[in-house]
């Protein structure tokens, strides 16, 4: 089980505690604009971790020394403040995946602030609007600074009560180890991988741990929320038995509930499950390649008595918006191996794939162009209705992630039948084209792109500007 040990609590109860920001009118308006302040402090350093009881540590890049990070929670309307100091030898940033975020809290590089620098401290402050499972991770080279280990869950709740022992957290990672255990630094920013499938892993964690054995309830339902931690492994669990479970939230998201045997989570992915009867929960099992791992075990906890779930909600954060005056913008992806793309433009210079490939470590595009946060997709007034109409032109799978808002999509990845769904992170299958609908209520630079970590620092990654 992930610790739920927060490292820095106010001292004060939440409730007499207010955010800076509050107005300095009379009591109740400060009340009501004002937020109680959760607080933690995260401190990103190397760190040696034991994923197996009886292995030998691997070498990571951790939050506070964890695997993963301490995890995060806050009750819905809290202002998160985190403290975040750099202990690593290069500069990093955190984004909070799935937040509408205040744009200059979202930890792009570049884009929203700038990188923290090795020794240095940043401060992110924002209130969290919405409940439900996110994860939070490092934003520069995320391909190497992800790969090593740096991320952790972050859980809004609708009320007081935190995560119970019917609500269980589940990180999964598959990392790529080296024969002495190591994190495989050799193929770090290898061409191949960034060409193909992005970096693949071949040893699975689940909460940090091979094959962890974990406790549930007895009996009665409980939750599992999912989150895929992995650089660009799309990940598949079923429970024993391929007992059903109840879809109940995708990407934070609630949905009207929906039965499946398999979950499919692409990187940075979330899914919610309820499970009707706890005692039946023996195993998870990873079934997206032709030899299905064990992924974890559980086990019943002792005879205390745990309180039931309480309900939770079921409508999504908004409607599907209208279309009628919706501001249309194409996104046509192509390139990686065996792909269409021949050439594309580069720093404002149109060059071959293979010189953008061996010079540049460049391999995809958006409508031509290598993505990078000099790339405007779009620019947007507050308030537009928008369709990214998204054309994945490529022989690969990619996870497109939108940040500072969800989107409406409807969604194949739950089988042939279209599903609408609201989420941040869509898998696209090789030639599907879909759009992704949101309303532009969030102003500020948002990026746009391939949650495959290596996709996206090979191109695969544009801005959308909303003022
Ligand atoms: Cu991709």
């Amino acid at each position: 089980m992930i610790t739920r040990r927060q490292f820095i609590e106010s001292s004060l109860a939440a409730s007499a505690v207010f955010s800076l920001t509050a107005l300095p009118f009379a009591g109740h308006e400060a009340r009501a604009d004002g937020h109680a302040i959760r607080r933690y402090a995260l401190d990103a350093k190397p760190s040696s971790h034991q994923f197996a009881k009886d292995g030998s540590p691997t070498d990571l890049w951790l939050y506070n020394g964890e695997c993963p990070g301490p995890m995060i929670t806050a009750k819905k309307g809290e202002m998160l403040e985190v403290i975040f100091t750099n202990h690593l030898d290069q500069p990093t940033t955190l984004h909070w995946h799935g937040i509408r975020n205040i744009n200059a809290m979202d930890g792009v590089p570049d884009l929203t602030q700038a990188a923290v620098e090795p020794g240095e401290s940043f401060t992110y402050r924002f209130p969290v609007l919405d409940a439900g499972t996110f994860w939070y991770h490092a934003h520069n080279m995320a391909w190497e600074q992800v790969a090593r280990g740096l991320y952790g869950a972050l859980i809004v709740t609708e009320d007081e009560e935190a995560l119970n022992p019917r609500d269980v957290v589940i990180v999964a990672d598959d990392w790529r180890l080296d024969q002495s255990d190591q994190i495989d630094t050799e193929s770090l920013g290898s061409l191949h991988d960034w060409s193909h499938g992005g970096r693949l892993g071949n040893y699975l964690t689940i909460n940090g741990q091979s094959r962890p054995a974990m406790a549930r309830p007895g009996a009665g339902t409980m939750r599992l929320r999912l989150i895929n931690a992995s650089n660009a492994r799309v990940l598949s669990f079923q429970l024993n038995n391929r007992q059903p479970v109840q879809v109940i939230a995708l990407d934070a998201v609630p949905c009207s509930p929906f039965a499946q045997d398999t979950i499919t989570l692409a990187p940075a992915q979330r899914v919610d499950v309820l499970i009707q009867d706890a005692s039946r929960l023996d195993q998870l099992i990873e079934v997206s390649t032709s030899q299905p791992i064990d992924a974890a075990y559980f086990m019943a906890e002792s005879n205390q008595t745990v309180p039931p779930l309480k309900p939770t909600m079921a409508e999504p954060w908004y409607s599907m918006p209208a279309l009628d005056a919706a501001k249309v913008i194409d996104i046509h992806m192509q390139g990686g191996a065996m792909g269409n793309l021949s050439s594309a433009v580069f720093e404002g210079e149109e060059r071959g794939l293979r010189d953008l490939a061996q010079n540049e470590g460049k391999l995809w595009a958006f409508n031509g162009q290598v993505g990078g946060y000099d790339l405007t997709l779009a620019e947007l007034s507050l308030g537009d209705v928008v369709v990214l109409k998204v054309w994945n032109d490529s022989r690969w799978q990619h996870g497109m992630h939108l940040h500072g808002h969800h989107f409406w999509v409807a969604s194949k990845e739950f089988g042939d039948a279209p599903k609408p769904v609201l989420r941040d992170t869509y898998l696209m299958e090789p030639g599907e084209k879909a759009d992704l609908i949101f309303i532009a209520d969030n102003p500020g630079l948002w990026l746009f792109h391939c949650h495959m970590l290596e996709h996206h620092a090979a191109g695969m990654g544009g801005v959308i500007a909303i003022s």
